[in-house]
């Protein structure tokens, strides 16, 4: 039976995914397993000053897993999992995956608000996150979430502790009881059309959606993924994005490259300080990144001496990369552009490696899936004529039918045939590649960073001296967007941008969801039936922007 609260793909599709090869009764537990033995020797991650290999993380996440099942987590409990690019990730994630417990996937960034609440939704048992880490302490927040959350049980930190569990004991716990694939005393290992974890989705409303991957779906994208990207036993990814997201995690990213028996480098970060040395000393063939870090190495490439001579593939996406930057991917950085366009909830497309150059520049790729449904459609769902620009539905193998517990959303989400509604527009070439013409959706994208325009605005109603609020996107030279909110305020107690900012930070918001740029003003531009007119607060600030460029 699927976990409560998941859509299942309807029994007829999801066989007709089985006989076409998609899904293959894979799990990720099992996936280990494998690679173990085939490559047992060979380098998996490699991190800060760790080297594990394929035998070694295979056994740690055994050890782990039954350290977990001692501390009471148990098949089918949620696990919050905030961790950065350090190789615990992968031990804690595939112990997670053997026990049948089920990883929701947060962000380095996230804070108090966001944690609170995927606890609370996911009915969380355990949260799981690193000591300190870029400065900040993440026990002093799981302060802050114990307080919040009285059913939250366990609190699990990689590194010093303090009053918490450390991460670190668990794997001696129950020295020798490992758990076969799962399959240790009575508890049956979780099956491949089980939900696996959950992703974020970027959002679009007040409050982020729970994304349900399975083993069987996400292990075809990884599989696609892998074959579209050459990846195999000597391939070196580079993980520079947190890898807990869905790009980095799947797009190959870390996971599709153990399936491909390859090896990961982790990256604290994507500065061309850290990165590019480890290009070099570890010889990676492929990195991926968001355009403004594909920006920030083009600069750097083209300004100093630099060894990227193994790096063979460079991937861009989570947002839209300009057509002038990706044409001088090549020339300054030595290898090939790939450009990604993708989603948690599901459809990854790719440029190919051995495309026209024209095309690698000039489009989002094709989706990686022959069984990727694509249709484009006008505001009221029909077919938009070839060549024009529409909105995006998709359906296929591993593009998912609904989000977590969210019925109400998932009725307007998902067409009644099962269609996704991405929010994107655009279009096809003749040649089947999609260019992404803009976004229909209520969000901001802010350099491969999704901000729900409604759940900032909620936060800043929130605010004694806030009457009404709209939060746009705002045209930004690097980051492609900022964040731009309008604010009518209470002439009684109007508050200053500088207030509001700390409000929200005091509130718990991530950093990169707190606007960066506040417009006071005492009425909103209306629609035609009288709705707030994004559209004409989005061009009044672009022209306003504008305006402040040609003065400097
Ligand atoms: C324009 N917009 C893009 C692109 C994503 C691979 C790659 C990216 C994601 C991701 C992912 C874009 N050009 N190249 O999960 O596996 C915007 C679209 C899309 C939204 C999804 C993957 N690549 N986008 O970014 O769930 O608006 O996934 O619907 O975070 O990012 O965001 P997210």
């Amino acid at each position: 039976m699927m976990l409560p609260g998941c859509f299942a793909w309807p029994e007829e599709w999801a066989e007709r995914y089985r006989r076409l090869g998609c899904w293959r009764g894979e799990t990720f537990g099992a996936m280990l397993r494998q690679r173990a033995a085939a490559h047992g020797d060979r380098i998996a991650i490699v991190g800060g000053d760790r080297r594990i290999s394929y035998a070694e993380l295979d056994a740690r996440a055994d050890r782990l897993a039954a350290g977990f099942r001692s501390l009471g987590l148990r098949p089918g409990d949620r696990a919050i999992v905030q961790l950065p690019n350090i190789p615990q990730f992968f031990e804690v994630i595939f112990a997670l995956f053997r026990l049948g417990a089920l990883p929701v996937f947060s962000l380095p960034a996230h804070r108090k608000s966001e944690i609170v609440y995927l606890c609370e939704f996911a009915e969380a048992a355990a949260y799981i996150i690193p000591d300190i880490d870029a400065g900040f302490d993440y026990r002093e927040l799981a302060d802050q979430v114990r307080a919040a959350v009285p059913g939250l049980r366990h609190v699990i930190v990689a590194g010093d502790a303090g009053n918490y569990t450390a991460l670190d004991d668990l794997y001696d716990l129950c020295a020798g009881d490992g758990l076969d694939a799962g399959a240790a005393d009575g508890i049956a290992g979780p099956r491949p059309e089980d939900v696996a974890f959950f992703q974020l989705s970027g959002g679009t409303t007040g409050l982020p959606k729970l994304i349900p991957r399975t083993h069987d779906d996400y292990i075809y994208s990884l599989r696609r993924s892998a074959e579209i990207c050459r990846l195999n036993e000597s391939s070196v990814y580079l993980a520079v994005l947190p890898v807990a997201h869905n790009y980095p995690l799947s797009s190959p990213g870390t996971l599709g490259t153990l399936y491909a028996g390859g090896r990961v480098v982790l990256a604290r970060s994507g500065s061309p300080d850290i990165a590019f040395p480890l290009i070099a000393q570890e010889g990676v063939t492929i990195a991926a990144v968001v355009p403004p870090l594909a920006l920030i190495w083009l600069d750097a490439a083209a300004s100093r001496r630099c060894d990227l001579a193994s790096l063979k593939v460079l991937q861009v996406g989570g947002a839209k990369f300009s057509a002038e930057a990706a044409g001088r991917v090549r020339e300054t950085l030595g290898c090939t552009l790939q450009q990604v366009y993708g989603m948690a909830e599901g459809l990854v497309n790719y440029t190919r490696l051995d495309d026209p150059e024209e095309i690698i520049v000039n489009t989002q790729g094709r989706p990686m899936s022959p069984y990727d449904e694509i249709r484009l459609v006008d505001d009221e769902d029909r077919e938009v004529e070839p060549g024009a620009t529409g909105h995006l539905l998709t359906r296929g193998p591993y593009t998912i039918r609904g989000y977590y517990k969210a019925e109400e959303h998932n009725a307007r989400a998902f067409t009644a045939d099962g269609f996704y509604r991405t929010g994107d527009l655009a279009r096809l070439t003749p040649s089947g590649y999609l260019v992404i013409e803009g976004r229909a959706k209520d969000q901001i994208n802010r350099g491969g960073d999704k901000v729900a325009a409604e759940e900032v605005e909620n936060h800043l109603l929130a605010h004694p001296g806030v009457h009404d609020a709209a939060v746009v996107a705002m045209p930004d030279e690097y980051l492609g967007e900022r964040t731009c909110a309008f604010v009518i305020p209470y002439p009684s107690s109007p508050p200053t941008a500088a207030e509001l900012k700390a409000f929200l930070r005091e509130r718990g918001l991530a950093a990169y969801k707190i606007p960066d740029r506040i417009e006071f003003t005492d009425s909103f531009p209306k629609t035609g039936v009288g709705k707030v007119s994004k559209k004409t607060l989005r061009e009044l600030i672009a022209r306003k922007q504008d305006a402040l460029a040609n003065r400097s």
